[in-house]
């Protein structure tokens, strides 16, 4: 099989905080992303009012969003993915009713996708939540927080109904691990026993949200979002073996819960023996029995694992600890680069859950280097793309059903991580640096023109 079945979604990612900016503009309230301006692992910063940091204008997408779409619809995109930020809706998180700036805001947006023939696929939680809910509430570690992510779902599903099909819950669900402020409003140093009653209610809330989709929006899908963090064993030894196992059920098991409807055993075992209580109460346990419609991951790297500690140990600070693989190369930032693994991980999933799949995010973070002519031909990141849909197609062969494939930054956005520009994504470059110099202009890469022909020809042309 040479083409991705007719019906394929092709298109984009990119999240609210990493390329509106206007991050005051219209009523909208300070999100976590606005008090964590060196990204999702660095320091909260109490803002006066004087500062300025790259995310606060970012891209400019808020204002420039027309530009941006026309473009992508150059590309052929048939949907693009975005999030829609809460602190725009409602500012504080806990208000009665909605900031109607913020949700006029987004109408635009999606007329404006609908006059290019774009679906959008939105998320509703990308890496933030309104800053007063963490304030005034400790974040998820509070189960009335459950009530104001439902308040707030219902009020887009309600009022985006006919035109956004397609939702996601939380971003990278399983990253609250790794960052717990961005993805559960946690302190840094929260203890697991905190943070993972904090996913419960995360948990819970994104059961009863795919349940209000249901309700709400004819015809509406609704699925999760996992980073898609796969490990091989460092050896064959049959402990590398088993902590490999265990390492990645450490991120399965969101998926385990969100699509079959409850508390794996393994899980229960690995809650006992690090004395770690949960408060799940009957009515939590019936909620969670509502499943997701469908499976959506990011895909960038993969890593090993090993029984031995040490070796895990001296990684710290690496995603999820992950060990150098010797057989991989890695990108500038240390990102191991592994096609293949995409189609293991496809088929992985598929296996367990035989729930459709939707890569949302893959692609490469890359220096451009722009030519005394402007062009930029940025050849490593086609052969990065081309190689990943490569394996997707491959994927789809065995029998995996796959919806649709979304590149991360396909215009250049603020990196999550690091939160700076020198980090590019983008199909589509953006010229500003992390020192606030640059027009914003928007320009086309040589991997614009190529993504363009693999959308027109179906993937025939990889
Ligand atoms: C994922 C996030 C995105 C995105 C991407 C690339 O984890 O969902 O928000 O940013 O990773 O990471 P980075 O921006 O750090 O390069």
């Amino acid at each position: 099989m040479k083409r991705f079945p007719d019906k394929f979604l092709w298109g984009g990612a990119v999240a609210a905080n990493q390329v509106e900016g206007a991050y005051l503009d219209d009523g909208k309230g300070l999100s976590t992303s606005d008090v964590q301006p060196e990204g999702i692992f660095g320091p909260v910063i109490n803002r006066s009012g004087d500062e300025s940091y790259t995310k606060d204008v970012a891209i400019d997408f808020y204002h420039r969003y027309p530009q941006d779409i026309s473009l992508f619809a150059e590309m052929g995109f048939t949907c693009l993915r975005i999030s829609i930020a809460w602190a725009r809706i409602f500012p504080q998180g806990d208000e009665q009713q909605p900031n109607e700036a913020g949700l006029a805001y987004y109408d635009r947006l999606f007329d404006e996708l609908e006059r290019h023939n774009i679906q959008p696929v939105v998320t509703l939680s990308h890496y933030e939540m309104p800053w007063g809910l963490v304030q005034n509430y400790g974040g998820w570690g509070n189960r009335k927080v459950i009530e104001f992510f439902q308040r707030y779902a219902r009020t887009l599903f309600e009022r985006y109904s006919r035109r956004v099909k397609i939702w996601l819950t939380f971003n990278e669900i399983n990253m609250s691990l790794h960052a717990p402020l961005t993805g559960v409003g946690l302190p840094q140093d929260s203890s697991l026993a905190q943070i993972y009653q904090a996913i419960h209610h995360q948990l819970v809330a994104s059961a009863l949200v795919v349940k209000a989709c249901h309700e709400l929006v004819p015809e509406g899908k609704i699925g999760n979002m996992l980073l898609g963090g796969l490990m091989y064993p460092l050896s064959c030894q049959p402990d590398d073996v088993f902590e490999t196992l265990q390492q990645n059920r450490r991120w399965l098991f969101f998926g385990d819960v969100q699509c079959r409807g409850a508390y794996p055993g393994y899980m229960q075992r690995y809650f006992r023996e690090n004395n770690i209580k949960l408060e799940i109460s009957e009515q939590d346990r019936a909620a969670l029995r509502q499943t997701v419609d469908f499976i959506s991951f990011s895909y960038y790297m993969t890593g090993c694992s090993t029984a031995d500690q040490a070796s895990h140990e001296a990684q710290r600070g690496n995603i999820m600890s992950m060990i150098p693989n010797p057989h991989l190369k890695s990108s500038e930032w240390g990102w191991q680069i592994d096609p293949v693994g995409l189609r293991t991980l496809l088929n992985m999933l598929w296996d367990r859950y035989q729930k459709p799949l939707f890569i949302v995010e893959n692609g490469l973070g890359a220096k451009d280097k722009v030519e005394a002519d402007g062009s930029i031909n940025d050849d490593y990141r086609i052969s990065y793309i081309n190689d990943h849909l490569v394996q997707a197609r491959e994927a789809i062969d065995d029998g995996v059903e796959l919806m649709g494939y979304t590149s991360w930054g396909p215009i250049d956005l603020v990196s999550a991580s690091k939160a700076e520009l020198a980090k590019r994504y983008g199909f589509i470059y953006v010229d500003r640096d992390d020192q606030g110099n640059g027009t914003l202009a928007r320009s086309r890469k040589k991997s614009f023109y190529w993504y363009q022909d693999i959308i027109k020809s179906h993937g025939e042309k990889l």
